[in-house]
């Protein structure tokens, strides 16, 4: 008779991570990535990593957002550059659950953020350069994939409201025009034909209440957690 040995976890093997799939939630400013990440870090079988805001806030004692925001034109570049250094930490960050939760990736500061910023004018020919070298050798040569992207769709008019009433200091100074901007890069990317998808893309509404996102949440567990789309 034929003994079954049992399958060796091979994942385990690598950086200590079980993590057999990962989620990454995209979704314009506002948009209610960290109420996602809140909903679902009660399950046993997730893991959750929040964006790492508050270590943008403060490089020594710099607050590189701050400095963005006052003047883009002489520090987007070096505030892209950490945030593609801390995005780059969360996505190779061990895992001890069979599911990655990550609020971002890597993949919308390069197609949204620095794309906009780019297109406006707030970096030079040479900045975009440098930084699209440092996303070609990250995303050639580490393990920064993603199994599924959610996207918490939204309308711009609804988040500048929704920006202006959580008033994090950083952000009051954000024009409509940004935000409008920004969904549509993230349409493109998301929703459109550019090519540069890392996964299959699940969309949700954002457009509504908390109360009925949380029922969305629920409703969508499934494809969240396990992928089937
Ligand atoms: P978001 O990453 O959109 O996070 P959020 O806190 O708005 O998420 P949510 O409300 O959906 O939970 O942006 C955080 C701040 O960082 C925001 O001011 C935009 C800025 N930012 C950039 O300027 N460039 C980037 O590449 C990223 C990822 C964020």
């Amino acid at each position: 008779t034929r003994i079954e040995l049992p399958r060796p976890d091979y994942t385990m093997l690598l950086n200590g991570s079980k993590a057999r799939f990962t989620v990454c939630v995209e979704g314009n400013i506002g948009s209610g990535k960290s109420t996602l990440l809140n909903h679902f870090s009660k399950f046993s079988d997730v893991q959750t990593f929040q964006e790492p805001v508050q270590k943008w806030r403060d490089v020594k004692g710099n607050n590189l957002l701050a400095l963005m925001y006052e003047d883009p034109k002489r520090w987007a570049h070096t505030f892209q550059a950490y945030v593609q250094m801390t995005m780059v930490e969360q996505h190779l960050q061990p895992c001890q659950a069979p599911v990655k939760l990550l609020e971002r990736s890597l993949y919308s500061g390069r197609h949204c953020f620095v794309e906009n910023l780019y297109k406006s004018g707030k970096m030079t020919n040479a900045e975009y350069t440098v930084y699209c070298e440092w996303f070609k050798v990250i995303t050639q040569n580490l393990d920064v994939g993603v199994d599924l992207i959610v996207y918490l769709r939204t309308d711009p008019d609804l988040l500048h409201a929704r920006i202006k009433q959580r008033a994090r200091c950083e952000e009051l100074t954000i024009p409509f025009h940004y935000l409008s901007d920004l969904h549509s890069l993230h349409e493109d990317w998301l929703m459109g034909t550019t090519g540069s998808l890392p996964a299959p893309v699940l969309v949700l509404d954002a457009n509504d209440t908390l109360a009925n996102m949380f029922k969305k949440f629920e409703e969508h567990t499934s494809e969240i957690l396990c992928g089937k789309l």
